[in-house]
């Protein structure tokens, strides 16, 4: 039996961490095995190279070079100990971000190149790539005013300029008419509970096993 990877990206407050939250107790209602997890930090290792990563200390700066390697890092080690094990236990694994994020973030956002970021995307997942990701498209302004309004500070990457986040957001935009079998938009502007409904329909169409789209 094969699991499925279904993989949530788009820009900071976009609406991710509810969402899968939200996707996850529909799963579980209708009996299946869920695994929720993230990058970077979806295992131990990858938690102190979360730590690493997002701390926003100015006497300890990360070279851009050395942020995309300790992702790719990340990754891997992902990919080895979570992904594979439970896509081969039959499970459907929610996960917040993935390769995609790179591209968005260190190849737009940083311009770092694209060839290399595919080189690692490829090296680090051995070419898993996920059979849903779902893209969470809101205004870059409106993602960092949620966020701002839900935490007591920003991180580093969040501190990044507004043309930053832009270039991320463009990013995403030029990934998902790239990949439209792969990459689903859903406006992440909308209510929680319309978001929620608009994935939902979006896994039925997918999925076959998830049931028909009637008894949404
Ligand atoms: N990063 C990278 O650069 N390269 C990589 O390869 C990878 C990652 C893998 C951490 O990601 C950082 O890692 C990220 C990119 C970088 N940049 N930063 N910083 P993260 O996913 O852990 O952090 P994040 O992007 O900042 O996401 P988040 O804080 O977890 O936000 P979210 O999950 O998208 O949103 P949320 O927590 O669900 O919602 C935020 C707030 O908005 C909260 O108060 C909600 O109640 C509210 N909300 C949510 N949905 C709605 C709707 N629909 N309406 C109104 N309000 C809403």
């Amino acid at each position: 039996m094969s699991g499925k990877l279904i993989v949530f990206e788009g820009v900071e407050g976009c609406g991710k961490t509810t969402q899968i939250q939200l996707c996850c107790e529909w799963l579980q209602s209708l009996g299946l095995a869920v695994v929720v997890t993230r990058e970077p930090g979806g295992t131990i290792l990858g938690t102190e190279l979360r730590r690493l990563l997002l701390e926003k200390s100015a006497d300890k700066p990360v070279a851009e070079v050395t942020e995309l390697l300790l992702y790719a890092a990340d990754r891997a080690q992902h990919v080895a100990q979570e992904l594979q094990p439970n896509l081969a236990a039959g499970k459907y694994i929610l996960c917040d971000r993935y390769t995609d994020s790179t591209v968005a973030y260190q190849g737009y956002g940083r311009g770092l190149s694209m060839s290399l970021i595919d080189q690692l995307n490829h090296i680090a997942t051995g070419g898993l790539t996920s059979d849903l990701t779902i893209w969470l498209d809101v205004d870059v302004e409106i993602g960092l005013q949620r966020k701002r309004g839900s935490v007591d500070s920003l991180d580093r990457i969040e501190q990044e300029t507004i043309a930053f986040h832009h270039r991320v957001s463009r990013g995403y935009a030029d990934l998902a008419a790239a990949n439209p079998s792969r990459i689903v938009r859903i406006d992440g502007s909308l209510s929680k509970e319309t978001v929620h409904h608009f994935i939902q329909k979006s896994l039925r169409l997918h999925f076959q096993d998830l049931g028909s789209q009637d008894e949404v």
